[in-house]
């Protein structure tokens, strides 16, 4: 899959790619991720990337034309699915990233100060929301995108399909997990992990998780905060 970001701080996303999973990703050609600096598009003489907001108020917006000729150069292709992320959009689930995840191209815009042309809004296919607060930009919310698709690509996580292993809590939160010593500062792993009975941890595995669900996340289970 290959995923362009458009973005006027493309310096932030270099830790972020080049580590762990999705550092990997990249290097076994799974995954391209290239960053494009809108400013670079500014047709201004001062490289300009944001204007006064007609009607006034505060802060800037960020003009169309760089928007645009950065666009234009990235999706010389017609099958490129382009992404604004903003706190309107719909918000980021796991069947939206394993839908964008069949994606060929991806194209990520992200919006920094009180946003972008409202023109803007002619070139994106949909816009996606990673939460109900409010960032300084879009950046971090395309970061979280990546990753979170990055999961649902063939090959990119380990050998043994996590993915698939952990179905049996889908729509849980995680049970506790436990590696060695069996017995760190007198705090004991629990014996059912110990004895290897295979149905007996899954089973212990699921209550677990259901327990840790009801009493966090409610809402998960289809029942309400108290
Ligand atoms: N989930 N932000 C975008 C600027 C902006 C506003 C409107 C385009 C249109 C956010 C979020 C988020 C802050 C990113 C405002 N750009 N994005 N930015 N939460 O808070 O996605």
């Amino acid at each position: 899959m290959k995923i362009d970001i458009l973005t006027l701080f493309p310096e932030m996303f270099a830790g972020v790619l080049s580590a762990s999973i999705l550092g990997r990703a990249s290097a076994a050609g799974l995954l391209t991720v290239q960053t494009h600096n809108i400013r670079d598009y500014s047709t201004d003489k001062h490289r300009k990337a944001d204007d006064y907001p007609f009607g006034g108020g505060a802060g800037l917006v960020m003009m169309a034309q760089p928007i645009f000729d950065c666009m234009e150069a990235v999706t010389a292709d017609a099958q490129a699915h382009r992404i604004l992320l903003t706190p309107r959009g719909r918000p980021l689930r796991p069947d939206m990233a394993k839908r964008l995840a069949r994606e060929a191209h991806l194209v990520l815009l992200c919006g920094h100060y009180e946003g972008v042309d409202e023109r803007v809004m002619t070139l994106i296919d949909e816009e996606i929301s990673i939460g109900d607060y409010v960032l300084t930009g879009g950046e971090l919310p395309a970061m979280v995108l990546v990753d979170c698709l990055a999961r649902f690509i063939p090959g990119v996580l380990g050998g043994e399909t996590s993915m698939q292993e952990e179905s049996f809590t889908e729509g849980l939160l995680e049970y506790p997990q436990y590696t060695r010593p069996a017995n760190f500062r007198g705090m004991q792993v629990p014996e059912i992990l110990l004895n290897g009975h295979h149905a007996n941890i899954r089973a212990w595995r699921r209550r677990q998780a259901e327990e840790i669900t009801r009493k966090v996340r409610p809402d998960l289970m289809g029942d309400s905060y108290e």
